[in-house]
């Protein structure tokens, strides 16, 4: 059989050999994707490249899996898709990951630049002119390779776009002619990020004297304390300011949960949110205080509040703050606890109360025992160095509140955009970063890409998937009583979770309320992905939105 010409055996390398290299010097060492008649060169060239090519069961896993990948490595996480309806199918994960801001690149294909310029409208396979009107409402930055010399000068802008300030989504299409001719100029040096420069020394001081003066600060730590590797310097500002520490979703882990000062709990729990409310100075790190870690705006945070942030307009976008630190996380903690003067102020006991009044309320709950309990068994039995995966169902949710971590990028939850169906394809990726994922979803979540059981038995991929059954889309159902007082188009049809993973190689077992630990221990023990169904209907917690503690309008911009 006819070979393809290596770029060895050539003197110059086609454009997906130059893209493929470019990805080798930017330190890419796994790609999720799908071949198709239209990115065929690219799969070429990367079966003689080192990095790995995972081969997924639907684009939309290919973008998850690059986003779990990020997520759980801080590095880009990359996909590849063919033109139109490939590159559509990974929309929603662009989706997600631009809401919760995580690097991924997806590279794409478009066709020929000669039926471009024509813009010929003849129905050829896959014609999808506007693609990039398509993923711009779904990605940060989008571009098109233009010339055939620019393939690696274009990818490795689009992974800087991807890194720069808040970060986000790349989409990158390349003609089909450009990818296959043969271009001169090799790949570009990764080129450094833009720096966002020093802390301003004034506003490092104008945001000492607010906390030096607190008698009963906190601190409020998001996504942005894990991104910019800054937990250690969040620790020191917290230890010097003596200050209880509250996490968001994304902020999980930025914390150790074991720290004295941690609260280790959502800001909904009402003994948190009384915590905050009674604090007299707020230090908000890498956060734009969203929604839906604020009951809609609605948590009463103290003044002044003093933010650090990447980007100034986020730090502002909701809430008011009295000094905006527009700098790197870990820059402007390190210089911010140089200005600080430690002092006693009773932090420790003060995130112990509230610890241990929400620990007694969330136990003497009849609805909330159990779910809590869960939480609790399962932090015990899955070691500390996994990465959990929460899906939007209610077990995810609980999760999400709920489960606490000692290091940033071991959690991994879809609240950038609420996407259900998230979790285990997001898994993939993490598994091939290396890590032990362990997926908690709903039967409804996970039916969205069971199909990838198939890749993660073909990649022996160290997947753990728990999936609670309820039978149906059990959060939609709790949301129907409380607004209509009945339930509708919620109860589903489920397989026997079982038998679907055994039929596809994996490893699977079906356990009651007390087989939590045995079943987590026996997962663990397999190499490949092992399912566990467990059949559970629980309450919603007070994170959810038709939930939460705080009711009424929220101010305009509190
Ligand atoms: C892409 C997408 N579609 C629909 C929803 C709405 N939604 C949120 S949770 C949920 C139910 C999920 O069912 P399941 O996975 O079984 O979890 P359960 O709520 O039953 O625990 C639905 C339909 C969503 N968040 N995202
Ligand atoms: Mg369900």
């Amino acid at each position: 059989m006819p070979r393809s010409r290596s770029a060895s055996a050539r003197a110059r390398p086609t454009g997906a050999e130059v893209l493929v290299a470019q990805l080798e010097a930017l330190g890419v060492e796994v790609v999720f994707g799908i071949p198709g008649v239209h990115n065929l060169g690219i799969f070429d060239a990367l079966s003689r490249s080192p990095i790995r090519t995972i081969v997924v069961r639907h684009e939309q896993t290919a973008a998850y899996a690059a986003d779990g990948y990020a997520r759980a490595t801080g590095r880009l996480g990359v996909c590849v898709t063919t033109t139109g309806p490939g590159a559509a199918n990974a929309a929603a994960a662009m989706g997600e990951a631009r809401m919760a801001r995580v690097p991924v690149l997806h590279i794409s294909t478009q066709l020929d630049t000669r039926s471009l310029e024509g813009r010929s409208g003849r129905f050829q396979l896959h014609e999808s002119q506007d693609q990039m009107e398509l993923m711009r409402a779904v990605c940060r930055w989008v571009g098109r390779v233009q010339l055939e010399d620019a393939v690696g000068q274009m990818v490795a802008r689009a992974s800087r776009e991807a890194f720069a300030g808040r970060r986000g989504p790349a989409f990158l299409e390349i003609p089909l002619d450009l990818l296959a001719r043969t271009v001169s100029r090799q790949v570009e040096l990764p080129a450094p990020l833009p720096s966002q420069g020093p802390p301003e020394p004034e506003l490092i001081a104008r945001a000492a004297a607010i906390l030096n003066a607190a008698k009963r600060p906190a601190i409020w730590a998001g996504g942005g304390v894990a991104s910019s590797g800054a937990s250690a310097e969040l620790v020191a500002v917290a230890e010097a300011l003596d200050a209880p520490v509250v996490t968001t979703f994304d902020g999980k882990g930025a914390f150790p949960a074991s720290h004295p000062l941690a609260l280790a709990l959502p800001p909904h729990q009402p003994e948190v949110t009384a915590l905050l409310k009674r604090s007299d100075a707020l230090l908000v790190v890498g956060s734009d205080l969203d929604g839906m870690n604020t009951q809609g705006w609605r948590m009463p945070l103290p003044r002044p509040r003093v933010a650090v942030n990447v980007v100034a307009e986020d730090a502002r976008r909701n809430y008011s703050c009295d000094v905006v630190v527009e700098a790197d996380a870990k820059e402007a903690l390190a210089a911010l606890t140089e200005r600080l003067t430690p002092r006693r102020r009773r932090g420790a006991e003060r995130a112990e109360a509230a610890r241990v009044a929400a620990t007694a309320a969330l136990r003497g709950s009849r609805e909330f025992r159990q779910p809590f309990e869960f939480v609790r068994r399962l932090r015990a039995c899955v070691p500390g160095d996994a990465f959990v995966l929460a899906d939007m169902a209610v077990p995810g949710y609980w999760v999400a509140a709920y489960l606490t971590a000692e290091t940033p990028r071991s959690f991994a939850y879809p609240l950038g955009w609420g996407t259900l169906g998230y979790a285990f394809p997001a898994s993939i990726g993490a598994a091939a970063a290396g890590r032990r994922a362990v997926v908690v979803c709903g039967d409804g979540g996970f039916l969205f890409a069971p199909g990838e059981l198939a890749t993660a038995v073909q990649e022996r991929l160290p997947i753990t998937v728990l999936v609670v059954n309820d039978g149906g889309y059990g959060m939609l159902r709790f949301d129907q009583m409380e607004r209509f007082g009945h339930t509708a188009s919620v109860d589903l049809h489920v397989p026997d979770f079982a038998k679907l993973a055994a039929a596809f190689g994996a490893k699977a077992r079906r356990i009651g309320p007390d087989g939590l630990e045995g079943a987590i221990a026996w997962s663990l023990k397999q190499k490949g992905p092992s399912l566990i169904e467990m059949a559970a209907r629980w309450a919603p917690p007070l994170t959810t939105s038709p939930r939460w503690p705080l009711k009424g309008k929220p101010e305009a911009r509190p």
